[in-house]
This record gives structure tokens, C-alpha cells and sequence, in this order.
């Protein structure tokens, strides 16, 4: 199977998605909770059965694992991530900053991302091997090395009171060693920012592998560095992420242990 006809449906999936998304985002939102503070809505469960109606007609054998619908295994090697909407605090709050997010794996490893923001029009993509493109325009990670110079975005678990307490430390510490740090909320856009050198870097901790497989993808395709928070290999499992430009990857490396050591000691 190529991943370029992969990536078509992925991209046909989210554009039907998002202009459904876009329709609703005018309306009252209905607000679900999946713990204290991680909402849903039924835009994020009618967005993903758009996407999963796609990919099963399209791709029988592959396995699905998608935010409201969980798994669906079967025995192919390859398995779509399926984000229907990346953002929901943001949509349901009608702040025009959320996505659809799908990736594809194989064996293993990203072979091809799709994030799209129907409100912006900005479709995000990218297959292993073939570049990032932003509405095809190839598109390529900034080249700035000073973190001084840099702007970072990050985010906070919504239902993880330690997480959110360390990563309180990073964020006030990095704000005052560069240009600033966002905190947009949506992790699969704040990467294709990333990607396309809007911003010169990005981590959180404890992301879904849903949120992250295809803006991984895309940031490395784009010429950019993706690890976990120790500069190690990302395991989407867990979804510890920085993601940088490459040039300040070290650097905010350095940080974020820093203030590992610190914490521990207290
Ligand atoms: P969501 O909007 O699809 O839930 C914001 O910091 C980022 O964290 C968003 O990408 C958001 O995705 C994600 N997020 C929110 N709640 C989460 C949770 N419980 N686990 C993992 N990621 C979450
Ligand atoms: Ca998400």
C-alpha cells in the first residue's frame, strides 16, 4: 500500500470532517465531561464517525485507534490515529484554534499525517520521506539557534494536577529565557506551527498518541527534531514531546532537566 493514497483519503476524511466541524462551531455547544476537565462535545463523536466511515470503506484491514471511539484492532500492520477534533476546550469555547488530526502508522513508525483547521483553511500534511506541506507549499522548520530568540508554545493536562504543577515550573522558566511561550491548546496545531516556523519549539507531557502521531510526522518531514523530553526516542504512548527546529532542541533538552533536578530535590 503507498502512503500516497493513504494521505489522499486521510486528507478527503479531514476536510469532510472539518467542514462539518465549521458548521457547527456557530452553534450551542452540548459539553460532556470525560473527567474533571477534559471535555466532549458531540461535534468531536459525529466529526470521528465521518473520518472512521472513510477509512474502514477505503482501508478494511487497518487498525483504527481514535479518541472517542478507542481501538479497533485487526491484524494488518497498519494502524490510523484519529484526533476528530484537537482542541475541543478551544471549539467548545468558539476560540478559532482546533483540528482535525489523523496519522497512519505502519510497523510502528509515522508514515503520513494530515491536520487540518477548518476555520484558517490550513491543511497540514505530510508522508515519510516526501517533505511537509502547508496547502501545497512545502514548508520547513525555522533557522534561528539562540533559544533567547525563540518563540515556544506548550500545554497542560487538564486532569493531572503533579503534570501540570511541573510543567508550571518549564513554562515560567522558559518565558523568561526566550521571546515567550504559547499555550494555545491544540497540540496537533501548535506542531504544524512548529513545522512550518511559526514557532521555534514545542513540549508537553502526557499528550494521546492521537494528538501527536500526525504533527510528529509533519515537524520531521519539514526538517525539524521530535524526541521525548530527555532528547530520547518518542514513544507516542506515553507522549512526552518536545519538538524544536533542531538548533534549540539541546538547549530546551538542558532546561527541562534543569528543572527535573530541581523539583526532585525539593
Ligand atoms: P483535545 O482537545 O483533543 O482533548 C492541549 O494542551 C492539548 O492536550 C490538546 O491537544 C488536547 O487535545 C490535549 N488533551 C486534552 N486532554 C487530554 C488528556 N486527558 N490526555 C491527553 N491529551 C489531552
Ligand atoms: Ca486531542
Amino acid at each position: 500500500m503507498d502512503s500516497r493514497k493513504s494521505r489522499e483519503v486521510a486528507v478527503k476524511a479531514a476536510l469532510k470532517a472539518g467542514a462539518y466541524i465549521k458548521e457547527r462551531v456557530k452553534e450551542t455547544k452540548h459539553i460532556g465531561y470525560k473527567g474533571a476537565f477534559n471535555i466532549v462535545t458531540d461535534v468531536d463523536k459525529a466529526s470521528e464517525g465521518m473520518i472512521l466511515e472513510i477509512l474502514r470503506a477505503e482501508f478494511p484491514d487497518d487498525s483504527i485507534l481514535a479518541e472517542e471511539s478507542g481501538v479497533s484492532d485487526k491484524s494488518g500492520k497498519r494502524r490510523w490515529l484519529v484526533d476528530p477534533l484537537d482542541g475541543t476546550t478551544n471549539f467548545a469555547h468558539s476560540y478559532p484554534f482546533f483540528a482535525v488530526s489523523i496519522g497512519l502508522e505502519q510497523d510502528g513508525e509515522v508514515i503520513a499525517g494530515v491536520v487540518y483547521n477548518p476555520i484558517s483553511g490550513e491543511l497540514f500534511r505530510a508522508e515519510k520521506g516526501q517533505g511537509a506541506f502547508l496547502n501545497d507549499e512545502p514548508i520547513h522548520v525555522s533557522s534561528l539557534s539562540t533559544l533567547d530568540e525563540s518563540l515556544l508554545a506548550t500545554g497542560f493536562p487538564p486532569d493531572t494536577a503533579n503534570i501540570m504543577q511541573n510543567n508550571l515550573e518549564a513554562f515560567s522558566t522558559l518565558t523568561n529565557m526566550c521571546h515567550g511561550v504559547r499555550r494555545d491548546g491544540s497540540a496537533a496545531l501548535d506542531l504544524c506551527y512548529v513545522a512550518s516556523g511559526r514557532l521555534d519549539g514545542f513540549w508537553e507531557r502526557k499528550l494521546a498518541p492521537w494528538d501527536i502521531a500526525a504533527g510528529s510526522l509533519i515537524v520531521s518531514e519539514a526538517g525539524g527534531r521530535v524526541t521525548n523530553l530527555e532528547n530520547g526516542k518518542l514513544d507516542l504512548s506515553t507522549g512526552h514531546i518536545l519538538a524544536t527546529n533542531g538548533k534549540v532542541h539541546d538547549q530546551v533538552v538542558g532546561v527541562l532537566a534543569d528543572i527535573g533536578r530541581t523539583l526532585t530535590k525539593r
